[in-house]
């Protein structure tokens, strides 16, 4: 099961890794090299999804990555009704809680609904929010939705809070695949200080530097997809800066919140 795992880490201080595949990008060898660094310890969990993804290719590819993997889950993180894969662990239901288009609020989860139910995942119920990353994202465009401007950190700790309150079991905030800017630390502690539910984030991080800038901001988990598809080299160095956080937070009581976290921009 991979929400205790996650409502673990939340209790704790434990920060943990994802790596997002995108199944329309993602390559036998670059796949195989990911899952022996996941073997080593280097990942905690796999996200398995895109905005546009061809489903016979990604079902070939979800399970070579599984015959590859000794126990690292699999979520599903899916970008349409047609990422459904009973091959994988669990799945991030969705919810696009930062826009307001009813199909992805409601809609689509009514249609997979029976379908889900047949494959028995583990469904975790996630408040997803995208946030404003300096630039138009695929998930924004595919979406059709605005993301939350990147300094309203009132607006993004209210939506988090909302979704706590309708009853998410996670938050997702996500600057988009590819995003110039990652979320910044200051709207990541405003986010922490409103809400008790395990945090994810992700979009934009490129470096470990800004992986550990999230984590000590009170991310509990951070994703990285585009940073790892052409080389992933760098994974080792980037699970040590993950890791290095957990062990900073093993040294203190409370986890430290960034300056001004409810310091909104007064601009705009
Ligand atoms: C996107 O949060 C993920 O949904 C990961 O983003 O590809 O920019 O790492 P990147």
């Amino acid at each position: 099961m991979v929400y205790p795992t996650l409502a673990n880490a939340r209790a704790t201080g434990n920060k943990m890794l994802a790596v997002l595949i995108d199944p329309d990008k993602a390559r036998r060898d670059n796949l195989q090299q990911l899952a022996q660094y996941a073997n080593d310890g280097h990942v905690d969990v796999f996200l398995w999804g895109g905005s546009l993804v061809n489903a016979p290719q990604s079902a070939y590819y979800l399970k070579l990555l599984r015959a590859h993997l000794d126990s690292v889950p699999v979520v599903l993180f899916p970008g349409s009704t047609y990422q459904l894969d009973p091959e994988a662990d669990a799945i991030f239901l969705l919810s696009l809680l930062s826009g307001r288009n009813s199909d992805l609020l409601i809609g689509r989860h009514v249609q997979v609904a029976g379908r889900l139910k047949q494959m028995q995942l583990e469904i975790m119920p996630t408040g997803y929010l995208l946030i404003d990353g300096g630039r138009p994202t695929s998930v924004s465009y595919m979406s059709n939705t605005t993301p939350i401007p990147a300094d309203k950190y009132g607006i993004a700790a209210a939506t988090a809070l909302a979704g706590q309150q309708l009853g998410m079991k996670l938050i997702y905030m996500d600057a988009g695949s590819g995003a110039l800017n990652p979320i910044s630390p200051d709207l990541i502690a405003s986010v922490r200080n409103e809400i008790d539910l395990p945090l994810i984030i992700g979009g934009g991080i490129r470096t470990p530097e800004r992986a550990a800038a999230a984590l000590e901001a009170g991310a509990d988990m951070i994703v990285v997809g585009n940073g790892l598809e052409r080389n992933s080299d760098w994974l080792p160095e980037l699970a040590a800066a993950v890791r290095g956080v957990s062990h900073r937070f093993d040294l203190v009581e409370t986890p430290p919140v960034a300056a001004g976290v409810r310091g909104e921009s007064s601009e705009g």
